[in-house]
């Protein structure tokens, strides 16, 4: 897969891009990144790219100009590609989204920076993707998320792609707690059946953990999720567990 990233930053992308198991990808031919720096495109001696909004108010407004004749020219380096803008105002991103992303040969990021961008670039998207309710400084942060998240997605990149379609949302519960040694530290106590050895024991108290955890701290998430009658019976040992103790 070829990624091409729009970017006033492209410097800040390589220590990210060239460590871990991202690295590897792109070294093994996976996955090729290709950063554009539409500063090359500003107007005038300054290379302007920005200006200030129509009607007053705060901030900078990333022009029309420059970043369209970038993005025009990054469109015909190569294949036929979705050109999708980070911004605050996108589609939510989510597993099933960089799943989807992971299906295309090539996709085209576009970072804006500033108070966003002039509306008529915005009509040139296919695309609009925001990594959560929350505002950043710039979309080259998006960038790398989605870069991490959509490479995991490609056979080949991560180990075992079968620990994959194990992941948390794949699978569609919050992952189980984890302990490691020592058994005890300052006096608090791993739970004894992971000390014990039971398989068939450890097995069920992981799933009733993850299920306890995603009930508790995504709702939403559980609300959706798909349970077997296995599931039903530990969640209810849960809930009777919890009466028990009770004050
Ligand atoms: Cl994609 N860009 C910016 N600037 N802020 C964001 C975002 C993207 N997603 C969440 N917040």
């Amino acid at each position: 897969m070829r990624v091409d990233i729009v970017t006033l930053l492209p410097g800040i992308f390589e220590k990210v891009f060239d460590e871990s198991v991202l690295g590897s990808a792109i070294r093994n031919g996976l996955i090729e990144i290709v950063l554009h720096n539409f500063r090359e495109y500003g107007d005038g001696r300054h290379r302007t790219v920005d200006d200030t909004p129509f009607g007053g108010g705060p901030g900078m407004v990333l022009k029309t100009g420059p970043l369209i004749s970038c993005l025009r020219d990054v469109r015909k380096a190569a294949a036929p590609a979705p050109v999708i803008g980070l911004t605050p105002q996108g589609v939510p991103f989510n597993q099933k989204v960089a799943r989807q992303l992971a299906q295309f040969d090539r996709i085209i990021l576009v970072c804006g920076r500033y108070e966003g961008f002039d509306e008529r670039i915005v009509s040139e998207f296919d695309l609009q993707l925001s990594i959560g309710d929350y505002v950043l400084t710039g979309g080259e942060i998006a960038a790398m998320t989605i870069v991490d998240a959509v490479s995991r997605m490609i056979p080949g990149t991560v180990g075992r792609q079968e620990s994959v379609e194990q992941d948390s949302f794949f699978a569609g519960l919050l992952d189980h707690p984890q302990y490691t040694r020592p058994a005890t530290w300052e006096g608090k106590k791993v739970p004894t059946v992971l000390l014990e050895g039971n398989h068939a024991f450890i097995d069920d108290w992981r799933r009733k953990y993850s299920l306890l955890s995603t009930a508790v701290n995504r709702p939403d998430v559980f609300r959706v999720a798909e349970f077997t009658e296995k599931d039903r019976n530990l969640f209810q040992q849960l809930l009777k567990q919890n009466s028990e103790t009770r004050p």
